[in-house]
């Protein structure tokens, strides 16, 4: 039976924190629309995006109030009465990602772009998302869990892997070719580094603290490590690594501009920039001419449609990507947005019912 609430985080203001419910009212079966369905959550991943909903600081305000969360695992226990061809059943494990739904008929989803749809919806953004103990979602969006992977693990896939994976993917890069990862030792990064070098790349990766150093080296396999809060010259130090040229691409997942800055100096020709991090308030500063000159693509690189989710949760279910995460119970959601904002989280924080 489905209670009628439930356990939430809810963001009453931009800016004011959270406040943990128990009251929270949770949509009832007989109200669910066609195609629409309600998962009852195992447990979510904390993005860098949910600070940044609550702190609202982004160009495009949340809704409020707002209940954030975009990385969740649960189980379908209701579906919409009138739903045709669902392509999940009660009890199926699902995921929820950032993209909540989409049409699936404007000219973006038919060219695959499902996250710029023309009547998007967002996890936590623009619809409640997964800081509580049911969700409703939409049959056709919700991500296939396959059997192998943890909940917990699946959970950080579904936003951190996603993106990370995609943004790999269109990085017009080859096996062997040297990714430069600032923010490697974060959620995002963490899972890039290993995307990349299960697609054969070499990896520096970039970030701050001995902890992500060990986890980015030790633990991940990057093959050169830089430590922003030390090194003087990332662009010299890039290129010595790469023995002389640059690399070839950069992924860049810092949610500072920092991240970005000299990245266009140390890619080679021919070079790809993947932006992924989202800085609030921050300009992509790059020399125009030794853009051109040197024949380097800047992409902006946007979470992932339902194939992308798919395929990056099946190569984490396949083993050769592995989420570092620590567990806290929903209640620590605050304490966590604190560690986040300090950037003093390696890998990713999962938060259990
Ligand atoms: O679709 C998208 N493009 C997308 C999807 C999901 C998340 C974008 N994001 C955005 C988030 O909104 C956020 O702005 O990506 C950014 C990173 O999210 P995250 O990985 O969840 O954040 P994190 O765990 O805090 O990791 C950020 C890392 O960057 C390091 C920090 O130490 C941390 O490990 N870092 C910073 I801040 N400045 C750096 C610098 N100058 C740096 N690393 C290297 N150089
Ligand atoms: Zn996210």
């Amino acid at each position: 039976t489905i209670p009628k609430v439930q356990r939430a985080a809810v963001v009453a203001q931009t800016g004011q924190g959270v406040q943990v419910k128990e009251d929270f009212p949770v949509k009832q079966p007989e109200d669910l629309k066609p195609g629409e369905c309600l998962i009852r959550l195992h447990c979510t991943g904390v993005c860098h995006t949910d600070l940044h909903a609550a702190l609202g600081d982004w160009p495009v305000p949340p809704k409020v109030p707002l209940v954030g969360g975009h990385e969740g695992v649960g189980e379908v226990v209701a579906i919409g009465k009138g739903t045709v061809d669902s392509p999940v059943k009660l009890g199926d494990r699902v995921g929820i990602k950032w993209i909540a739904y989409s049409c699936l008929t404007c000219e973006q989803c038919r060219k695959g772009l499902e996250q710029n749809c023309s009547s998007v919806k967002l996890s936590g953004y623009t619809t409640d998302g997964t800081f509580q103990q049911y969700v409703q979602s939409w049959v056709n969006v919700v991500t296939p869990i396959p059997e192998g992977i943890s909940s917990e693990a699946a959970a950080s896939v579904l936003c951190a892997g996603v993106t990370v994976y995609r943004a790999l993917k269109y990085s017009r890069t080859l096996p062997n070719d040297w990714v430069v990862l600032p923010g490697a030792g974060g959620g995002l990064g963490h899972l890039a580094v290993q995307y990349a070098k299960t697609m054969g790349l070499r990896v520096i990766a970039i970030d701050g603290g001995e902890e992500k150093r060990k986890l980015c080296v030790e633990k991940l396999g990057a093959d050169a490590w830089i430590d922003f809060t030390q090194t003087k010259d990332i662009v010299a130090e890039v290129k010595r690594i790469t023995g002389g040229p640059g690399a070839n691409a950069a992924v860049v997942t810092t949610a500072s501009p920092s991240g970005y800055t000299q990245a266009v100096d140390y890619l080679r020709e021919g070079g790809t920039l993947m932006a992924v991090g989202l800085p609030a308030k921050a300009e992509l500063n790059a020399s125009i001419f030794f853009t051109v000159f040197k024949s380097i693509t800047i992409c902006g690189s946007y979470v992932g449609n339902r194939q992308d989710a798919v395929e990056a949760v099946n190569i984490a279910a396949s083993g050769k990507v592995q989420v570092y995460y620590a567990s806290k119970p929903l209640q620590e959601l605050e304490g966590v947005y604190d560690d986040l904002g300090k950037g003093k989280i390696a890998g990713r924080i999962v938060l259990t019912m």
